[in-house]
């Protein structure tokens, strides 16, 4: 089986260009940008650059770098928006993924959200 990348998803667009975003920071592997729903004060989807429809494609596909930039991108985000549990109050990160995790947009991204409390893992 090969993943299928959906060239027109809305992310991939974010990242020609052609949409516009609310960009918190970015690297060479990794883009992040503000929810355009936010479920709480800090709302923040992390993105690959690369073409990965989500965690396990990435974790298979992606090459070593990608993973140290993306990952990296995940823990600037939280310093930035002092999220970190060094510094910070802490934060939620979520990857839902396919079907069954009700992934609406189809290119691997992680939310990060914080602020104010998550409340309960999974509510129903
Ligand atoms: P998910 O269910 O994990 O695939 O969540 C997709 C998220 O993407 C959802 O919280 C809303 C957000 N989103 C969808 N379209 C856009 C957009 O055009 N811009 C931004 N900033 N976020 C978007």
């Amino acid at each position: 089986m090969a993943y299928k990348y959906d060239e027109e998803n809305i992310f991939a667009k974010i990242l020609r260009g052609e949409i516009p975003n609310d960009t918190i920071l970015e690297n060479d592997h990794a883009l992040a940008f503000r929810d355009i729903n936010p479920q709480r004060p800090h709302h923040v989807l992390v993105i690959p650059k690369g073409k990965f429809v989500s965690f396990d494609h990435f974790a298979k596909e992606a090459s070593p770098t990608e993973i140290v930039g993306y990952i990296q991108a995940i823990g600037d985000v939280c310093d930035l928006l002092n999220l970190s549990i060094d510094t910070g109050d802490g934060y939620r990160l979520i990857a839902n993924s396919g079907e069954h995790g009700v992934q609406e947009v189809p290119h691997l991204h992680v939310h990060i959200l914080g602020g104010s409390s998550c409340g309960r893992m999974i509510q129903s």
